[in-house]
């Protein structure tokens, strides 16, 4: 049975857990929307079914999404890869599969020092102190460098920690820097680069293993879709080499004849929007004119 067939009453159906109220929350329902699942989400709810699927999706923390997907009581989960890093132990890690990147949730994982003192590479760090929320990939980098330096744990407002003494530096997730600059530091060594991934674990049950297929599919379709566009303009016939040139992906264009104009030609083709957009001038200069650019919604 395919997933689009299957209803509520049936008993096999995927559990997707996604983050209940935090930074990857909106973009993950957003996408998920996106690929055309139909759900009512509410703030408050833990639960949604998923009335055009075979899926549930579980709203919890963040942090425990990696457990539910070793544990098997969810098969899929949208996370930060440094969630994955730092609560699956290394032994484990084999067991969990990413299936995508997801480019949204970006940001790194550094040490970040007081800005008025010097940092002299990775040897500054010796029996110095760094507070951190991720001491497990902390600890492993420490190692890693052959460095010693005593790990302080703090599960949140870790940038106010030097100023207070505690500790001599941090080791946070940082995105646009705003937060370290507000608070006096600056980001000298990344540990590590993330972003938000869909994970699970192998399956085993035949029916999940399909329905899962089928909502990969649905989301790498969706995604594709999402950075192409469908474009239509008039041309000059004569122009035409030089526009297949222009635009990769203009290579197969459809090529359709206009009424009344033997020296023009209609062109529709599929194409990259950032490379559209970055030879709209030539294609201009080139003759084309009524350019029409489309969404489209998947392409499979
Ligand atoms: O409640 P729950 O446990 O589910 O959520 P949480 O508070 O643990 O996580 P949340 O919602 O803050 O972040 C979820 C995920 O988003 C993280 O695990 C990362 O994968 C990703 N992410 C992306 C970030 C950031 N960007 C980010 N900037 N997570 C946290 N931050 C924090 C950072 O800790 C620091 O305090 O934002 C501050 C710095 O931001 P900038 O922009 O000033 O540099
Ligand atoms: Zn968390």
């Amino acid at each position: 049975m395919s997933a689009s067939e299957n209803n509520l009453q049936t008993p096999t159906r995927i559990k997707i857990a996604l983050q209940k109220n935090g930074r990857l929350t909106e973009s993950t329902l957003a996408l998920l929307q996106r690929c055309g699942l139909d759900f009512q989400w509410a703030k408050d709810r833990l639960l949604c079914q998923c009335s055009n699927f075979p899926l549930d999706l579980i709203f919890v923390r963040d942090d425990d999404i990696p457990e539910h997907i070793l544990r098997g009581t969810c098969d899929l989960g949208f996370v930060g890869e440094n969630v994955v890093l730092e609560k699956v132990k290394p032994s484990r890690q084999s067991e969990i599969i990413t299936h995508e990147r997801l480019d949204y949730g970006k940001c790194r994982l550094s040490i970040c020092w007081p800005k008025e003192e010097a940092f002299l590479g990775l040897s500054t760090l010796q029996n110095k102190k760094i507070a951190t929320s991720y001491p497990e990939i902390l600890e492993d980098f420490l190692q890693k460098n052959n460095v010693q330096s005593e790990v302080v744990l703090l599960n949140g407002s870790i940038e106010i920690a030097p100023s207070l003494g505690l500790v001599d530096g941090i080791c946070d997730l940082v995105a646009t820097g705003s937060t370290l600059k507000s608070h006096g530091l600056k980001e000298v060594h990344t540990v590590l680069f993330s972003e938000c991934i869909l994970i699970g674990k192998k399956p085993t049950d035949t029916q999940k293993i399909l329905y899962i297929q089928d909502f990969l599919l649905r989301l790498r379709s969706t995604r594709k879709a999402q950075t192409m566009k469908y474009v239509m303009m008039n041309a000059p016939r004569e122009a035409l080499p030089q526009i297949r040139s222009l635009i990769p992906g203009l290579e197969h264009p459809s090529i359709v004849a206009l009424d009344n104009n033997p020296d023009k030609i209609a062109i529709h083709a599929v194409c990259n929007e950032d490379s559209l957009w970055a030879k709209m001038d030539d294609l201009k200069k080139l003759g084309a004119s009524s350019i029409l650019v489309l969404p489209i919604e998947k392409i499979i």
